[in-house]
């Protein structure tokens, strides 16, 4: 008998299938497209975790069940090689990224992904920073641009000051930067943005209409942060050279139900500004402090509990249902990129404006029933109260009778506001694919450009793409607001594609973000040179069938790619507006009860466990942690106990004996098991699947005696997509031909329907006999048949049942004296 050698036999299944092809689908021809998708990875120097086994792993998993299924399986692999995760990592080590990608992408492929035994298509496969594909990444930015939606702004952005470069609203979390985990400053700038704030609402309306896990969507929906409620208008007086009630503010609130209970106005430090600017205000005081407050990152002067700050304007305003005369203070706490930048401040029922209140000794004056406002704003539901004719009406009443007062008075309107941003895409750095813009000074004087309010730019011709990323010596971030590209000066120098005059290319890169935001409907097209996507290719494979991967990304990546495919469906450029049909966001492996991670060092490399035990194994044990869309620990200990499993898989099939006749229990659970098995892989419900293939291979063992080959075979088909390479090898030693996984799913009622149960019954515990049932028999049909075993009647002939334990379908214990 040979032993269980996964290590060689691993090997050999690998290089079989590269040189056989036999995972690889012919797009063009395939009758059943089934695009299983799953994130790619930033092949960063530390090579692929634990975690990435276990998300493609689970994918991949899947994917062998559909292709047995009969679909055409494409499951294509890439790499996400451009952006700060690669170019951090590089200068890290002092290596040029274009040389560490070369590298880190080999180790990745040829050391990791290719020994998972997965389905991956590598003929058609992409690298990001790539000019294959970056060409076509430039290509988006310039369809975006010439819809309207890549539009360059001024405005304050964060800025990590430790990757020297702007980031996007969702890169920073917590006030941090995303990727080195660097508090972010706040910095004026003029950059170009990408216009997802115009898909807002549809981002959040077809929410409804995909099959995407809960936690992805609620992170989403909050993200996007609707928001329903009213703008007012309150006119201003003392304004400093002005004319009374000349000037207004409008202020944005979701609770128009309080409005009688505004006491008070606060403007943003960002709007005062531009009173400033104009002379509206002249006061050193609040010139000081706005100052200040512009210094300060959001996440700071929003902070919770924070002590609030604030200067007086000595402006007044007009309360526009009663006239009264409200002071108008700047405050950091009220923010001037949302709503209108100014605020109608209800200390009675707003916790914020309550403390700024007490603080400066404002009024506060309670209009909904039910808390105490002495104590505290009470921002819970009642009656309104000190609001006239509104008195007595529930906080929905009067949030849509008192917009309808105000409306009629001339003095506001209802409005929708969104948290969400529009998406900064552009970079100060140099791994990435330069912006393809233009930017002539010439025009730009004569007024002239390519789009409306954008004199001076140009997206460069389609046909001069791609704009080749140079290779350049000096990378480094530079931290003077502009990429190391404005250094390099064959580079910059370009005609002007208006006037034909000296020009200079935009030397900012595009986000990571973009370059993944439209891989998948690469994949298909990989290898045309002529188009981005082929039309009729991707008809055929888009949208993706069903998507994997983290939910570090439920408002990153995720947020991003939909808006990309929105934004391509209007543009007629494809006919679908989802990118993803299906996703799941797959849990965390953590380790040492923290997520992996390389700064807390503890990494798990899946090498040593592959080398040890094999993939098969290690895959295996991961998808058997728990629950797939929950995680779980790793644990170097119990992975033996799979490695067991399997041992004994290969012990059963090594010495499998020749019989005609099967035992019908092991039939009829057979069965069962196909059918918990595909019921629990169409689910993703791996760990519970894996649990019952183990359980029917200890019921194997003990009929092994009257084992026929058949059960066998099939349980080989059923643990293909957890283990293929252990399984093929068993499959060629059967003699059977052909790989197992290009064999059909072993199909439900092929093998006889469990009809009947066999019960074991005991008296006392003691084993007396079996009873075949029919099955969802009662406990008390049970119990009749089991006493009509001779052995069990004369047991109980003289004693008194005192007790019975049922254990549903499988026991009877008559507990007697
Ligand atoms: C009066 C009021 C009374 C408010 C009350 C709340 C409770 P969301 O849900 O996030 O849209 N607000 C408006 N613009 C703001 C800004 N630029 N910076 C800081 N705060 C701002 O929240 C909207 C509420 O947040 C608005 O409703 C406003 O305060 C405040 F009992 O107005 B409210
Ligand atoms: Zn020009």
């Amino acid at each position: 008998m040979s032993r269980y050698n996964p290590k060689e036999l691993e090997a050999k299944w690998q290089k079989k299938w590269q040189s056989d092809k036999t995972f690889q689908v012919d797009l063009e021809k395939a009758e059943k497209p089934f695009y299983n998708l799953m994130m790619f990875p930033y092949p960063s120097g530390e090579g692929l975790h634990v975690g990435h086994v276990y998300a493609f792993g689970g994918s991949d998993t899947f994917g062998h069940f559909k292709k047995m299924q009969g679909y055409d399986v494409f499951e294509p692999m890439g790499f996400d090689s451009f952006g700060i995760h690669s170019e951090n990592y590089a200068i890290k080590i002092g290596k040029h990224p274009r040389e560490l990608i070369e590298e880190t992408t080999k180790y990745f492929k040829e050391e990791q992904l290719d020994k998972l035994g997965a389905l991956f298509d590598w003929s058609k496969s992409v690298t990001t920073s790539e000019a294959s594909y970056y060409k076509w990444t430039q290509w988006l930015f310039i369809q975006l641009f010439k819809a309207g939606l890549a539009v360059r702004k001024k405005s304050s952005v964060d800025w990590c000051p430790s990757c020297l470069t702007v980031l996007a609203d969702e890169q920073v979390i917590a006030g941090k930067c995303e990727r080195c985990g660097t508090e972010v400053i706040q910095k004026e700038l003029e950059q170009w943005f990408f216009k997802i704030t115009d898909y807002a609402q549809r981002l959040l309306d077809n929410l409804e209409k995909i099959d995407w896990s809960e936690t992805t969507k609620t992170m989403q929906r909050n993200w996007i942060g609707r928001s329903e409620g009213a703008e007012i208008i309150f006119k201003l007086r003392d304004v400093p050279g002005q004319e009374d009630d000349k000037h207004s503010v409008t202020v944005y609130t979701t609770r128009p139900d309080t409005i009688f209970g505004a006491t008070f106005l606060v403007i943003s430090p960002e709007t005062v500004k531009s009173w400033l600017d104009i002379g509206f205000l002249a006061k050193d005081e609040v010139k000081k402090y706005v100052d200040e407050s512009l210094n300060k990152t959001e996440v700071s002067r929003l902070a919770e509990g924070k002590d609030k700050t604030g200067v007086d304007t000595e402006i007044k305003a007009v309360h526009p249902l009663t006239g009264e005369l409200l002071s108008v203070w700047v405050a950091d706490y009220v923010l001037g990129s949302y709503g209108t930048g100014a605020i109608m401040a209800v200390p009675g029922h707003d916790q914020r404006d309550y403390d700024f209140a007490k603080k400066f000794g404002l009024p506060i004056v309670e209009v909904i029933s039910g808390g105490d406002v002495k104590k505290e704003a009470w921002q819970g539901e009642g009656k309104l109260v000190n609001s006239e004719k509104f008195n007595g009406q529930s906080v929905e009443e009067a949030k849509i009778n008192l917009s309808k007062y105000i409306e009629e008075k001339n003095s506001g309107s209802k409005k929708v506001n969104f948290h969400l941003r529009d998406w900064l895409v552009s970079r100060q750095r140099y791994w990435g694919p330069p912006i393809p813009m233009i930017y002539c000074e010439s025009c730009a004087k004569d007024k002239k450009g390519e789009q409306e309010g954008m004199s001076g730019w140009y997206s460069v011709p389609e046909k001069d793409l791609p704009v080749e990323l140079p290779y350049v010596e000096d990378y480094q971030p530079r931290g003077s607001g502009v990429s190391p590209l404005a250094s390099v000066p064959s580079f910059l120098s370009v005609k002007c594609p208006g006037c034909g005059k000296d020009a200079k290319r935009e030397t900012d890169v595009s986000d990571t973000f973009l370059d993944s935001s439209w891989y998948f409907l690469r994949y298909p097209s990989v290898g045309d040179d002529e188009v981005a996507f082929e039309p009729e290719v991707t008809k055929k494979w888009l949208p993706v069938n069903q998507y994997i991967g983290g939910n570090e990304h439920a408002v990153l990546h995720l947020l991003y790619t939909r808006f990309i495919t929105m934004a391509l469906s209007d543009l007629k450029l494809i006919n679908f507006e989802e990118p993803f049909d299906k996703f799941r966001a797959h849990g965390l492996i953590i380790y040492k009860g923290a997520k992996m991670s390389k700064s807390r060092g503890n990494v798990v490399n899946p090498n040593e466990y592959m080398q040890a035990y094999g993939a098969d194994t290690l895959k295996m044990y991961l998808l058997f942690i728990g629950p797939y869309e929950l995680g779980g620990e790793f644990d170097d200990r119990a992975i033996t106990g799979v490695y067991r499993f399997l041992n004994r898989v290969w012990t059963l099939v090594e010495g499998l004996e020749e019989v005609k006749e099967s035992n019908k229990e092991l039939e009829t659970k057979l069965n069962s098991l196909i059918k918990k098995v595909s019921d629990d892989l169409e689910n993703l419900r791996f760990n519970t699947a894996i649990a019952a293939l183990m359980e029917f291979l200890n019921l194997v063992y003990k009929h092994q005696s009257n084992l026929s080959r058949e059960i066998v075979l099939n349980y080989l088909k059923l643990l293909a997509p957890f283990a293929p390479f252990i399984s093929e090898e068993l499959w060629e030693k059967l003699g059977e031909k052909g790989s197992i996984h290009q064999q059909s799913w072993p199909e439900v009622g092929k093998v006889v329907e469990e009809t009947s149960w066999q019960i074991v019954v005991q008296v006392n515990g003691k084993f007396r006999g079996k009873v075949e049932v029919a099955k969802d028999s009662s406990e008390d049909q049970v119990s009749q048949e089991a006493q009509k075993i001779p052995s069990v009647e004369k047991d109980l002939q003289d004693k008194q049942i005192s007790n019975k334990v049922w254990v549903k379908g499988k026991l009877i214990n008559f507990v007697a004296d």
